[in-house]
């Protein structure tokens, strides 16, 4: 027989990627999506009808209880959520109803469903959690060292033994719904496993996430400059405080916030996978997937518009302190040691094939 999944949040970017997952790997895969008047099923209308689609949300017991009566799970993954930090700030109340309650809603299903022992869950953690902690260590710099500069450099990280000081009411959310799978883990026994997942994109990324805003802005960007120059001749831009100028053609710049933020970046494919092998584990756990690098946002936009032949972009972007939070998140950079020891896990796509990956895509 079939293994069965349930998968709450199946239309966001690590739902599909997750859904595609399973259905390779033979599962029957029942994706959990709420009623809403316009179409969200973009990411996964090209696996329909292999999924089953069931109208449910998190924030409604009810719901949640009937969903994991009815289609008898082997495995539930939550990855549902309201997942945009800066929109915590604006709806913290919101956020806190369906990225901890919502979880406590599901818990609280599978406690008391009779199949509470074949039933193995997976919540979606978060490395916002760590805020604005980190532990640190000293590591050499360079082993051939050159002759004046230091030998050790000191490296800020997160790992599963970092203490968490969250900075958001996401991640205060994300934090309360990571406690609450521990503790009905430990009271009453339920397999349930949390991936402490860093930054995590892919050209399914929502746009309102920064590495997804600047490769849809560039992918915009070219196509008006291709249409604004003649093909004949290189006109050269102008520009004024908030446009860029070809002739009488004008086009936003790229609106920002903090660039010097630091982010562990990988692709969602490979953090999908993770949550399988995780769920697979005979004891449940907590992870951390990440890379073990950081770049910054600067960095980013750096990757990104060398890709389309752009070296200099300070020209094209504006910094607006709307985009700033108010309370940032400065510096991430995760360990995955337990993971690749325990799970086998390792990231195959690299932070620069990543940016590529985005920025051809969107420039499609
Ligand atoms: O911001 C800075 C911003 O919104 C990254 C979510 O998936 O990962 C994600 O959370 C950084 C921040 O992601 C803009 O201030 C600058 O420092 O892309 P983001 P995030 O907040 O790191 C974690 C792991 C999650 O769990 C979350 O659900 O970029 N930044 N300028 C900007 N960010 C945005 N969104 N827009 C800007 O214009």
């Amino acid at each position: 027989m079939k293994n069965k999944a349930l998968i709450f949040g199946v239309s966001g970017q690590d739902g599909s990627y997750l859904a595609e997952l399973l259905l390779e790997k033979g599962y029957e895969v029942t994706g959990v999506t709420r009623r809403v008047s316009v179409s969200t099923t973009e990411r996964i209308n090209h696996i329909l009808p292999k999924i089953t689609i069931a109208e449910g949300d998190i924030t409604d017991g009810f719901s949640v209880n009937k969903l994991i009566a009815e289609y008898e799970p082997d495995e539930v993954y939550n990855l549902a959520a309201q997942s945009h930090v800066g929109t915590s700030f604006k709806q913290p109340s919101l956020t806190w109803d369906i990225t901890a309650g919502g979880v406590l809603n599901i818990l609280e299903a599978i406690r008391y469903s009779p199949r509470k022992d074949d039933i193995r869950f997976y919540q979606a953690s978060s490395s916002e959690m760590f805020g604005k902690n980190f532990d640190s260590m000293e590591i050499p710099v360079d082993l051939v060292a050159p002759f004046n500069g230091p030998a050790t450099e000191i490296v800020k990280y997160q790992d599963e033994n970092t203490e968490f000081i969250p900075q958001s009411p996401y991640a205060i959310a994300k934090l309360a719904a990571h406690h609450l799978v521990r503790n009905y883990r430990e009271g009453y026994g339920i397999h349930g496993s949390c991936g402490i997942l860093f930054n995590h994109e892919s050209e399914r990324r929502g746009e309102n996430f920064v590495t997804r805003k600047i490769t849809k802005w560039i992918g915009e960007f070219v196509k008006w400059s291709n249409r604004a120059q003649s093909p004949t001749q290189l006109i050269e831009y102008n520009f004024d405080s908030d446009n860029i100028i070809i002739d009488e053609y004008k086009f936003p710049k790229l609106r920002l916030g903090n660039l010097d933020a630091k982010r562990d970046w990988g692709h969602a494919e490979d953090y999908v996978n993770a949550m399988w092998l995780m769920v697979g584990q005979k004891e449940a756990g907590d992870y951390v997937i990440a890379t073990g690098e950081t770049y910054s946002v600067r960095d980013f936009l750096d990757i990104a518009f060398a890709r389309v032949g752009i070296d200099d972009w300070s020209n094209l972007v504006v910094i607006d302190p709307k985009f700033y939070r108010p309370a940032e998140v400065d510096h991430l950079l995760g360990i995955p040691i337990k993971a690749e020891k325990e799970l086998g896990w390792k990231r195959k796509v690299s932070f620069k094939d990543l940016v590529h990956r985005m920025v051809d895509s969107d420039l499609e």
